[in-house]
């Protein structure tokens, strides 16, 4: 405990005294914040002080006056439960919304340090964190968009680091595997993860549950990977330094004391999520030699963090000309991606293109081949889309004719093989959105939308644009059967608050909803798609996006409607066939595609109740459960989908089988006509 010698008197000219007076300042702001909201993980802070403290006060390039500085360097503090560490460093730098103030309303309603760090709430904070694994899978994407970018716009433009501190617990989390790996392959060397390297989680030694060792699996996955002192500033610089200059991401395991400084909780898992109590941060102010009050952080001392905020001034400045001078559409277009603004015109020429062609010729397709269709056009006019498949990519339809692949000898390539890692995919997308300047799509089978899950509610939650394609998204797979069909996929997915679930019906709702999504800049969306063939149901030029509303009249009553019949995607055909036999039978019936539960959810009262009408008899047709319907059709509604998993057969049978056709449809509301 190098820390323990430091005092203001002990000699405060030389750079270590004044490293562990920088790094002491950060361990009392976590223990006092936490000890005030009387919860909250100090034993982190306390621990990874000394790392955080090289790391900003000597490498990370930003500009506290302006935490969206696009060449910053991003830092991501994956073992989000150590909020207080990056809270602590965002005030003492200088990010002037970051108060002592607001350290003191730690974990309170409307504070700018919430619990774990939220990229929406904090200025300086990169991303949402506190799932583990999620942030250095985050910081793998953020690294991808900083080498595209750099290849497509030069590294006078983009050129910077994405540092990560991660915790045994981001660690032990399987989707790190899948980041590692993909990190490794594309050899992101300006990927420096620090691991807090403590040996201790919630439960006591990690001893317990782990012996993996990190650097070796790390080196195996084409790392450079390093064991050092994290106590000791030298060591933690000379790491970085090295790091800095690999031609591979770097993985540096930092051995550190959890709670450093805590007389009786250093070094046990008693400090990982507790307040240390009166007593024991007295013994830590002592073990310190920190004697300031509460909140209180000496002048010299933030006299030094404050410099450590400015370091980057000149960086900062020599940007800003190396950006003046490129030339003026460089310069625009670099611009308006990373501000997220879509090119709206060439956007809407290209959806309208698509419309016109689909209208002179209709296709007759699966909602897959209709997403590549419009792909091709909506690729060329926003050249921020980029790619990718976890290993599907013939089966996705998510790549373009022109699209080459992403590779450490082509970054600027726009489609990523993401490998069989569905999850280590949706977060390195978010983390792609974070970094702005992309627009990631990818895509994978709606099925493994439970792979991806935690990245998608983290999305959701961030309000990132990110565009899930999630092909063969029923029973409609067919032969492949129960184990890849999704049968509550829908409704889990959308139960995610502020996610966009859209199920296209044909070629021309597939055109719309891709232009919803990339139009959705604050939210994610799934597109979930068909593997077999559709009729193509609109064979009019509409001008207007009428999935905007959620919901629209697909096929008239033609009178008043004694049924209403609801439906998505590929059940959209067969509500239509139904309507036909009903009008047979002298009822009348309208058809009304749902492409997006939530945006007709969302939509104003009056639209949505004259949407869902006032017929008598509604009927929900969805090859997946009901759960989420009754929205629409209401308790009494009946509805014509699975109420299991389904099977292997060819998908014909399955519809037959499982009851999901126009005939059980037409029958359906016949029986509840009579019976009304
Ligand atoms: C996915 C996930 N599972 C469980 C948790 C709950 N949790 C918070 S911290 C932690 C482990 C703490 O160990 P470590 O990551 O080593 O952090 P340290 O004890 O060093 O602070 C766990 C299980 C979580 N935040 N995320």
């Amino acid at each position: 405990m190098t820390a323990k010698l430091s005092s203001a008197a002990a000699s405060a000219q030389s750079p270590r005294a004044e490293h562990d007076r920088m790094a002491n300042a950060v361990r009392a702001l976590a223990m006092d914040a936490v000890e005030l909201a009387k919860s909250g993980h100090p034993g982190l802070p306390m621990g990874a002080a000394d790392i955080a403290t090289v790391l900003f006060a000597q490498f990370l390039k930003f500009d506290p006056a302006d935490p969206q500085w696009a060449d910053r360097d991003r830092f991501v503090l994956s073992a989000g439960h150590g909020s207080m560490l990056i809270y602590a460093l965002l005030h003492l730098v200088g990010y002037e919304a970051v108060t002592i103030d607001e350290i003191k309303r730690f974990r309170q309603i409307g504070s700018l340090t919430p619990g774990h760090p939220e990229n929406f709430i904090t200025p300086g904070v990169e991303t949402t964190t506190g799932p583990l694994g999620q942030g250095i899978a985050t910081a793998v994407g953020m690294a991808m968009a900083e080498r595209h970018l750099a290849a497509q716009f030069g590294k006078d433009i983009v050129d910077h680091h994405t540092y990560v501190l991660a915790s045994d617990g981001d660690l032990m989390e399987g989707i790190s595997h899948e980041s590692i790996a993909l990190a490794g392959h594309l050899k992101l060397n300006r990927l420096i993860v620090l691991f807090d390297d403590n040996g201790i989680s919630i439960d006591g030694p990690l001893s317990l549950a782990d012996s993996v060792d990190q650097v070796k699996r790390f080196a195996a996955a084409g790392w450079n990977a390093s064991r050092i002192d994290g106590h000791d500033p030298a060591a933690i610089a000379a790491a970085i330094e090295r790091a800095k200059a690999s031609d591979r991401p770097t993985m540096i395991a930092c051995k550190t004391t959890i709670g450093f400084g805590a007389p009786t909780k250093a070094g046990k898992s008693s400090s990982h999520g507790s307040p240390l109590g009166a007593e024991e941060i007295k013994g830590a102010r002592e073990a310190l030699g920190w004697s300031e009050a509460p909140f209180q952080i000496p002048t010299d001392v933030l006299t030094a963090w404050r410099a450590a905020g400015q370091r980057s001034k000149n960086a900062r400045r020599e940007w800003d000309r190396r950006l003046a001078a490129m030339p003026a559409d460089g310069r625009a277009e670099f611009l308006r991606r990373m501000s997220g603004e879509l090119p709206a015109s060439a956007l809407d020429g290209a959806v309208r293109k698509i419309k016109d062609q689909l209208a002179a010729a209709p296709k007759d397709i699966a909602t897959r081949s209709s997403s590549e269709y419009a792909l091709e056009a909506l690729c060329e006019a926003v050249p921020e889309m980029v790619g990718g498949s976890a290993d599907l990519t013939g089966s996705n339809n998510t790549r373009t004719k022109s699209m080459k692949a992403v590779s450490a000898a082509d970054y600027g390539a726009r489609f990523v093989h993401y490998g069989v890692r569905e999850h280590g995919m949706a977060a390195a997308m978010n983390g792609m959105a974070l970094h702005r300047g992309v627009i990631p799509f990818s895509g994978t089978f709606l099925v493994f939308a439970d792979y991806c899950r935690p990245a998608i509610r983290l999305a959701a939650l961030m309000g990132e644009r990110v565009i899930h394609v999630m092909t063969h998204d029923s029973i409609g797979l067919g032969e492949d059967g129960p184990t890849h069909q999704p049968v509550e996929h829908l409704a889990s997915l959308r139960a995610i608050p502020n996610l966009n679930v859209f199920r296209p019906a044909d070629a021309v709702e597939v055109a719309e909803c891709w232009q919803l999504a990339l139009q959705a800049a604050d939210r994610p969306s799934v597109l979930a798609l068909t593997r077999q063939n559709l009729p193509q149901l609109r064979k009019a030029a509409d001008s207007a996006n009428r999935c905007a509303a959620g919901a629209y009249e697909i096929s008239p009553a033609g009178g008043k409607a004694q049924v209403s019949i609801f439906a998505s995607g590929s059940e959209v055909a067969i509500a239509v066939d139904a309507q036909k036999l009903l009008r047979d039978k002298g009822v009348a019936a309208r058809v009304v595609s749902v492409p997006c539960f939530e945006l007709l959810l969302e939509s104003p009262e009056a639209a949505r109740r004259s949407m869902i009408g006032d017929a008598p008899v509604k009927v929900g047709v969805e090859a997946a459960i009901r759960m989420g319907w009754d929205a629409i059709i209401g308790s009494e509604g009946v509805f014509v989908g699975m109420s299991s998993f389904g099977a292997s057969a060819p998908y014909k049978d399955l519809y037959k089988h499982f009851g999901i056709t126009p005939e059980k449809v037409a029958e359906a509301a016949l029986s509840r006509l009579g019976g009304n």
